[in-house]
């Protein structure tokens, strides 16, 4: 049995995996859970993170405007499945990941520069008050995800190198940093192996602590000749040395499968950005953009994963 590390969360969003389904990730019945009507002014709500907070949940919300101009929102939740989102926007650009570390919020997304994107760095209390740090990159970085503790004594940053573009390429990396503020020690995470995930692969929701190892999903991406298709996968990290991939799952745990998630603005995209993980009964509920149009929730459970990717491994 795993062992999620971590605070029990007992209001987890939850329902039991259908009898009989054979993998190891399954969808929320009441899929999607935000579309993008939930807010007059947006065309389209999707990639988005999501933390426990005081009880209930808070969230960032990546909301592209009508005006196709991409901004971050902030939402509340009691269950974690009906939210109430504001309509107050709190930076701009995209793909947001929130990380708790000893009762401070973080927000990593990506940043928008006349540079090229760049991993954006801001913390909160509270949800209302934002305090903005150094980039935690240069250009041109997308996929900056933080570990939810310091490992040696430092912050680590998953992130991944790109270009301005719809990079047709794409590798995982990580970086250390003493104070969130000056980054180095950059180590190489991983590449794509296997043909689901060819193009590239990019860390996704905060990495859930177990007791034997960081459970890491990433997406991956697959170019087809109607372009690209992007898939969940996991991979199980060293905890003291995180950089290496110990076990890999040689398959996508979720792939676009379901009407919301092959048809939108951008078919055939499923792009996870956040997990709830509850330490009281190894249960995670996986926050994910659907069709980069609407966000959408899938469950497993720490065994569920670990069995999986150690059954399918492809890391050796
Ligand atoms: C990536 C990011 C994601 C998006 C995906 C599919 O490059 O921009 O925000 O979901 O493309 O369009």
């Amino acid at each position: 049995m795993a062992t999620i590390i971590g605070n029990p969360i007992p209001n987890l969003p939850w329902q039991e995996k259908p009898q009989g389904f054979p993998y190891p990730v399954w969808r929320f019945g009441g899929n999607p859970i935000i579309t993008r009507d939930n807010l007059f002014f947006a065309n389209s709500i999707f990639n988005s993170a999501v933390v426990p907070f005081r009880g209930r949940f808070a969230g960032v919300f990546r909301v592209d405007l009508r005006t196709r101009d991409q901004v971050l929102v902030t939402g509340f939740s009691d269950d974690g499945v009906h939210w109430q989102l504001s309509e107050r926007r709190i930076f701009e650009g995209y793909d947001p990941r929130l990380c708790e570390i000893d009762g401070v919020y973080y927000l990593t997304w990506v940043k928008l520069t006349p540079h090229g994107t760049v991993i954006g760095v801001a913390y909160t209390e509270n949800f209302a008050q934002w305090t903005e740090l150094e980039e935690a990159s240069y250009p041109v970085a997308r996929n900056g995800v933080l570990f939810p503790r310091k490992i040696g004594g430092e912050y680590v940053l998953l992130i991944r190198p790109c270009d301005r573009g719809h990079t047709p390429y794409g590798d995982i990396f990580l970086m250390h940093s003493p104070d969130l503020t000056y980054w180095g020690k950059h180590r190489f995470v991983m590449s794509p192996v296997k043909n689901w995930e060819m193009t590239k692969v990019g860390a996704g929701p905060t990495p859930i602590e177990t007791d034997k190892y960081w459970l890491m999903f990433y997406h991956g991406v697959l170019t087809s000749c109607n372009g690209f298709s992007y898939s969940m996968g996991a991979a199980l990290l060293d905890k003291n040395e995180p950089w290496k991939v110990l076990h890999r799952a040689d398959s996508f745990l979720l792939g676009p499968h379901e009407t919301y998630e092959c048809v939108g603005d951008v078919p055939n995209v499923v792009f996870p950005c956040a997990a709830l993980a509850d330490s009281a009964t190894g249960r995670i509920a996986v926050y994910y953009g659907a069709a980069d149009t609407s966000v959408a929730l899938a469950f497993t459970t720490a065994d569920d994963v670990i069995d999986y990717v150690l059954a399918h491994d492809c890391a050796q």
